[in-house]
């Protein structure tokens, strides 16, 4: 059997979802992945791509999707059979800590000799209590950039010894918990590839199409995404990746930028090989304008046709959307208003008020772009019941003014599970009008396995308690999709079929507060319920692919590029 140097791990978040019944509720319907949360960090991408670069063979398994696709997949087997000198597991997200801790364990019961490392932003988060609870966890690499560290430890552990030299790292040395600090946080963003055709040769190199899908429909509805930097300026309230969640975590002052040169490199690779959409993560604008001037000028120099997806988090302005018009072919907006109502919003941490927004609405809708998705929130601060259906009677205005353009598809969905650790309103809830339930990350392991999604949130507010935020997410729902039926935006029948999984999921979260134990009827609705979309259907996420879905020939000779 062949020894691959070190194994990424993506689990699902929790670790027996096809038996345990759990219902996960309202919490990806606008996301691409499913409520098992299957998407691994783009991180694994780029950590392979660097680790291979330096000689060390990396291969990414999703197990979280191997174990969603397959019913019979064995996941004891698989990693039973696994053979690594390392094996690494992504604890990014906190609803993952159910899904981390239990592959830990699994992993080194069945390999005791070989190094369990687990990172990401929640690992760092609760790097302390990780090696102080978790014997299974040989150590943690905090912070948001980890290429470098990990090659130093691949190598520590290669050489048995010298992990007090290896930045980030937290570690056991003979049994005492050495923390050796986060200092290694690089200023920009342009010293790792964010490489899909790595992913493509992986791929076939280890024989395993499955292990390397970033979500469960992705050969159907591709998305790929390319990113303008690590951190954030911006400092919403309830965000674990805002700027003061960087610097209190990752001990990071301000974000690390991708050159715009390099950001468009990443663009005009991935439209070589597909006409998917791809979603520019993080805010052009954030710095000024001089950063998207740059990106602009630098894409107006190759043709990409794909449909791009641009995220603001101001509405920009009409100079800007000409700008992008002039300089995209095709492309969407995504805008987070958050609420109708500017307290809550600024309260969440936005300042801008609705005409602001309307004017963008009025460059977007004239401009070519193809969508403009608007993101609304329920759990926020000052925001009650009577203000969350407020927002919806908003997009319905909206929609008045604007859906005729069939542009503009307005969604709502609650904080959920969890108010981000790191965050503010995590730091200091009282302060902020919120009660926490759950702060230790041994807390929030117990809450993944908590029948309902009411019970697993994390908060309630002044402003609502839990109850209230679960009616107040089915009736904004519930009325949200009545409004995209009467504007065309949805079919009669599909509108139907969320009202009705509305009606069925309400049912399951009563019935879990009231009835006594979970009857073998119950819990296969709730099995059946966790596959289906409740707050609007999965495929109103969906971009246009332009063109080839693949083109093969590039990849095939991407291929062959590995093999000489
Ligand atoms: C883009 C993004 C997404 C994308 C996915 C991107 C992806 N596949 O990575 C989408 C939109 C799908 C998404 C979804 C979700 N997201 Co999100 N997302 C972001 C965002 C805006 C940027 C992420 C980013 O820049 N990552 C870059 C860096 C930090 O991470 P990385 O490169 O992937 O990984 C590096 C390190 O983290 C570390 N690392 C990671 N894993 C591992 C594993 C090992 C072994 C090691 C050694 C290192 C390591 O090393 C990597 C390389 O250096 C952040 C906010 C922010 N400003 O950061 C939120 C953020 C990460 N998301 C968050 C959340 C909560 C979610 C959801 C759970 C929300 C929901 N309820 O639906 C889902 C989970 C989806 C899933 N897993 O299937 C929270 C996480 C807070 C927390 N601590 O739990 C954040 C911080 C803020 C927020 N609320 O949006 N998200
Ligand atoms: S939610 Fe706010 S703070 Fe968090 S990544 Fe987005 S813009 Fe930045």
């Amino acid at each position: 059997m062949t020894v691959t140097d070190l194994i990424l791990l993506h689990p699902p978040s929790i670790f027996r979802f096809r038996e345990l019944p759990c219902f996960l509720g309202p919490v990806s319907d606008v996301i691409p992945s499913t409520a098992v949360f299957e998407g691994y960090p783009i991180g694994f991408m780029t950590l392979s791509e660097y680790l291979t670069g330096h000689g060390i063979e990396v291969r990414i398994v999703n197990l979280a999707l191997k174990m969603l696709r397959d019913p019979s997949f064995d996941a004891e087997n698989f990693t039973a059979g696994l053979s690594a000198r390392a094996f690494g597991i992504d604890l990014h997200w906190l609803p993952h800590v159910d899904g981390c801790l239990c592959l830990a364990e699994q992993l080194k019961r069945q390999h005791p000799k070989v190094p369990v490392i687990v990172g990401g932003l929640s690992a760092t988060y609760f790097r302390d209590e990780l090696m102080r609870e978790y014997p299974a966890i040989d150590f943690v690499l905090c912070g948001d950039s980890t290429e470098e560290p990990l090659r130093l430890l691949m190598e520590a552990i290669r050489n048995g010894g010298g992990f007090g030299q290896v930045p980030n790292l937290v570690w056991r040395d003979n049994g005492r918990v050495v923390d050796n600090g986060i200092s290694w946080h690089p200023d920009t963003l342009d010293h790792v590839r964010y490489d899909y055709s790595h992913i493509f040769r992986m791929l076939v190199r280890y024989r395993d199409p499955v292990g390397y899908l970033p979500y469960v429909n992705w050969l159907e509805h591709p998305v790929l995404a390319v990113f303008t930097c690590r951190g954030c300026l911006h400092d919403c309230s309830t965000c674990g990746g805002s700027s003061s969640a960087f610097s209190t975590n990752c001990t990071r002052s301000k974000p690390a930028f991708r050159s715009p040169a390099l950001l468009v490199e990443d663009i005009a690779v991935i439209a070589g090989y597909t006409g998917a959409p791809i979603m520019i993560i993080g805010d052009l604008l954030q710095t000024g304008s001089g950063y998207a001037e740059a990106f602009f000028s630098a894409i107006r120099r190759h043709r990409i046709t794909n449909e791009l997806a641009f995220e603001f988090f101001n509405p920009p302005s009409q100079h800007f959307v000409e700008l992008l018009n002039n300089s995209v072919e095709n492309f969407n907006a995504e805008l987070s208003p958050e609420s109708h109502d500017l307290r809550v919003r600024s309260a969440f941490g936005k300042n801008y008020d609705n005409r602001e927004l309307e004017a963008s609405l009025d460059a977007l809708v004239a401009s070519n772009c193809k969508r403009i998705d608007l993101f609304l929130m329920v759990g926020l601060p000052f925001q009650d019941y009577a203000s969350v259906m407020q927002s919806v009677a908003w997009c319905g205005e909206l929609l008045e003014r604007y859906g005729r353009s069939g542009k503009l598809l307005p969604m709502i969905a609650p904080l959920a599970p969890f108010v981000d650790p790191g965050s503010r309103i995590f730091q200091t809830p009282e302060a902020m009008g919120y009660r926490l339930f759950y702060r230790t990350l041994g807390e929030h392991r117990r809450a993944m396995l908590m029948p309902s999604w009411k019970q697993r949130l994390n908060y309630e507010t002044n402003w609502m308690s839990r109850d209230e935020i679960v009616a107040a997410t089915y009736d904004s729902a519930a009325a949200m999709i009545h409004l995209k039926e009467s504007h065309g935006l949805v079919s009669k029948t599909a509108a139907g079929e969320i009202k009705d999984h509305i009606v069925r999921a309400r049912r399951v979260v009563e019935l879990l507060d009231t009835a006594g134990p979970i009857s073998p009827e119950l819990a296969r609705e709730i099995h059946q319920l966790n596959g289906l979309d409740t707050l609007c259907g999965k495929h109103e996420l969906d971009w246009r692919i332009i063109g080839k879905r693949y083109h093969l020939f590039r990849c095939i000779t991407a291929l062959l590029r590995d093999r000489i």
